[in-house]
């Protein structure tokens, strides 16, 4: 499935959802791509990428397309578990590595996210 919207840079992510570099696709429709993240840190550890993109969530200012991300990790996140933590770091200071828009889904513990 192409970019939601051609001419926009290139990032790792968008060389996955291009399928030039592989990764393990959970969920995708025209507007996201759902992938496990490849050094989980919960035994679920999922990226909820939008296609189009932004460096960090803060660029994201429209409500409906802010309002359709975290619709799409809560749907994603309730595909593969009851309960769940979302996250996004926001910056290279808020612990972001990857410059391109991405909510983590992080879920699967026994007893909480503090139990490993
Ligand atoms: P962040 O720090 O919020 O930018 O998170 C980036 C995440 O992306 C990090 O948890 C590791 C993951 N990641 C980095 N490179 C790859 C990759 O090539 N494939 C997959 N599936 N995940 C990756």
């Amino acid at each position: 499935m192409d970019n939601a919207a051609p001419g926009q840079p290139t990032t790792l992510f968008t060389r996955i959802v291009a399928r030039e570099l592989p990764a393990d696709v959970v969920y995708e429709d025209e507007r996201y791509i759902a992938i496990r993240d490849i050094a989980p840190k919960a035994p679920i550890h999922l990226l909820v990428i939008p296609k189009r993109v932004t460096t960090r969530l803060d660029e994201v200012t429209d409500a409906a397309e802010m309002g359709e991300l975290w619709l799409t990790a809560v749907r994603v996140a309730r595909q593969h578990a009851p309960d769940y933590r979302l996250l996004v770091n926001c910056g290279e200071g808020g612990g972001q590595v990857v410059p391109h828009t991405h909510v983590h889904i992080l879920a699967g513990w026994e007893s909480g996210p503090e139990s490993d």
